[in-house]
This record gives structure tokens, sequence and C-alpha cells, in this order.
């Protein structure tokens, strides 16, 4: 499969209460790797393998949250069309100069039905993973600090309208739909619906709820259920605020930790899932069912996962 268009989940600034507590939270228990602060006082973050310069950036305020959701584009003509795509198909966007966000270009900005700020931008310097480029070793020091993901995969956004933000994503920005939950019985409609841009089992996902532009959580993916483990031997031995798992999600199939950072955002641990292609059909749960979706082997819908986000 070629990929072209949206190449992948970016970046996500995220408001944090306490800035120095969440450095050490994300920089020695997540075990993110700092690679900037700017004039605004934002701390820029990497996960070990990735390439480009940041994809978490915090930013101290006095509610938490998610300020805004970023995916990388393969190229300025990707960005310019997308642009005119998205305001033939009438959402207003905005442009953010280059240099805004540290050693990234420029980026388009809009506002989803959902309440959400969603950008593209198409560069961000590549910094590299601390390994040689000749002859690499599969792991470095930095692969081996705190619970250190491998990427930040995904995000899962709470607010209302998301048919809407499904057209959006599925007509506009090339993404498919891989699973979803049906409202409960008697009711038409789609409570959940986990969307692709690539052969992940979600790039983003978002959940019918009645309060706009909120965060469930922020995940990052690591390469085996062992590690998936030791993240949550990692969170006990750091006091960390664990919600779900270790356990395995029915959607999507990861293996999974859902946990709160110092602030009461919720992020994901997830290694495995299956690997969709864009032709495949979704596969749908119903609502009544959704204990199994989220909490596969206990079947239990857990009261946080409604209620909880920021
Ligand atoms: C994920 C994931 C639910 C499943 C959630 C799945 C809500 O967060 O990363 O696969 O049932
Ligand atoms: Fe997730």
């Amino acid at each position: 499969m070629a990929m072209t268009g949206v190449l992948r989940p970016g970046h996500a600034q995220l408001r944090v209460l306490d800035l120095g507590e969440a450095c050490k939270f994300y920089g020695d228990v997540l075990g993110l790797v700092e690679t900037g602060r700017d004039a605004k006082g934002r701390v820029y973050y990497k996960a070990w393998d990735e390439r480009d310069h940041s994809s978490v950036i915090l930013r101290e305020a006095d509610r938490a949250g998610i300020d805004f959701f970023g995916f990388k584009v393969d190229s300025k003509a990707t960005l310019d069309k997308l642009d005119r795509d998205l305001r033939d198909y009438g959402l207003t966007t905005e442009r953010i100069p280059a240099g805004d966000l540290l050693e990234t270009g420029e980026r388009v900005r809009f506002q989803l039905p959902s309440g959400h700020l969603i950008e593209l931008y198409a560069e961000k310097t590549d910094v590299g993973n601390g390994l040689p480029e000749i002859n690499p070793g599969p792991w470095s020091a930095q692969s081996e600090h705190g619970i250190a993901p491998v990427r930040m995969d995904h995000v899962l956004l709470y607010g209302p309208n998301i048919a809407e933000n499904k057209r959006i994503f599925t007509e506009v920005l090339g993404f498919y739909l891989v699973e979803r939950v049906l409202m409960p019985e008697g009711t038409p409609g789609e409570a959940a619906i986990w969307l692709s841009c690539s052969i992940k089992s979600h790039d983003i996902a978002f959940v019918e709820h009645g309060e706009p532009g909120k965060l469930h959580h922020l995940s990052f993916y690591l390469d085996s259920w062992e590690k998936t483990l030791r993240a949550g031997d990692i969170m006990s031995m750091n006091n960390v605020s664990v919600d779900i798992g270790p356990t395995r999600h029915g959607i999507t199939r990861g293996t999974t930790i859902y946990a709160w950072d110092p602030s009461g955002n919720r992020f994901e641990t997830f290694s495995g899932g299956y690997h969709p292609y864009p032709d495949w059909k979704p596969k749908t749960w119903t609502f009544e069912n959704l204990g199994q979706g989220l909490d596969f082997p206990q079947r239990r819908l857990h009261d946080t996962f409604l209620t909880v986000v920021t």
C-alpha cells in the first residue's frame, strides 16, 4: 500500500497543571526524550524510536486536557491540497506560521464539529532516534529509560457530532472506518468510531459525548505484551494512578493499560492489535457489548470509561 496524503499522527499539545511535576512524569516515568523548550514555556518530547523532533508538547495551564492534535502529511503540495479540500467542504482553516512550534513547518488548523482542534503539517525536523543510520543496533539507552514507548500512536477524543467528524476524516482526509460501537438498542447512529489513515487499527478515535473538545486518552505504543506488563510495574513503582489493565481490548485487540498523568490526563500504553487494510469492512460492536470491547477478558464497562475525561 502506498502511503500518501495524511501519513500519521504527529503531535499532541497537552495542558498540564504543574509543569515541573509533569516533566518528571513524561521524562522519567513514561520515559519520553526531552527535545526542547520554547519562549512560551512549552516543553517538547519525542518517543525514543520516533525520528521527528517532537510528538508530545506540554503547556502549563489551569485545567488539563488537549489543545490540539496534529497529523503529518507527505508534502507541502498535499498540505495545500487538503487545506483547499477542507475549505471546499465548508470548514474554516487557519495557517499557523512555521516555527510557532519548534522545528515544525507551517500548520493548517481547523476545528472539528466535536470541538477539537486538528492540525496538518508537512515538515518537522528529523532528529533521528539516537541510533546510527549505518548498522544500527536494535535499542539504545533511550529505549530503556522509564516505560519508553516506541511512538505516540493515537488519541481518543470525546465530543458531540462524531458522525460529522467521520465524514471529514473519511471524505476529505482519506481515513477509513475500522471499528465502531452502535448506540444503545433503539437509538440510531454510532456511539464510538475508530479511524485509520494507515494499516494501524486506529490513528484517531471518537466517542459521542455532550461536552465538546474533551480528551479521553493519548496512547503510546510498546512492542510487546511483556513491555506492557513492565509498564504496569513502572506505574506501580511510581504510584501512578491506574484506570484499567493490564488487559486486552476487544475493539482493536490491543493489550493495554489506561492510567492518568499527574494532571489527570488519561494516557494508554499498549501493544499488539491487528493491522487492517482500507478495503476491509468495518467491525461493529453493540453498545450492550461495549464492556467486552473495552476489557475483553473481564467483559466490564468500567464506569470511568464513559465519565472521566479532561
Ligand atoms: C483503545 C485502543 C474501547 C476500546 C478502546 C480501544 C473503548 O483505546 O487503543 O485500542 O472499547
Ligand atoms: Fe487507545
